[in-house]
């Protein structure tokens, strides 16, 4: 998940990265290996529509756990 005009990042296993998040808006950061079984992390820059739906390509164990994640409001 990006918005609009962002751009992708990837990261390698053991890498340390940074980004500078200069784009407002709700990006979904997954681990590849481990996406399916719902190891992902959503971080809200700015204001963000809380209302935005998740993608539909998002798996059913993901989509709990970042439904979680967005209810729990952390
Ligand atoms: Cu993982």
């Amino acid at each position: 998940m990006l918005p609009k005009g962002a751009e992708r990042f990837i990261g390698r296993i053991d890498e340390e990265i940074f980004v500078n998040f200069e784009i407002e808006g709700r990006y979904g950061i997954k681990c590849s290996p481990h996406y399916a079984m719902g190891m992902v992390m959503i971080i809200d820059v700015g204001d963000v529509d809380d209302a935005s739906p998740l993608p539909d390509a998002v798996p059913k164990r993901t989509r709990e756990r970042m439904s979680k994640i967005l209810m729990s409001g952390e």
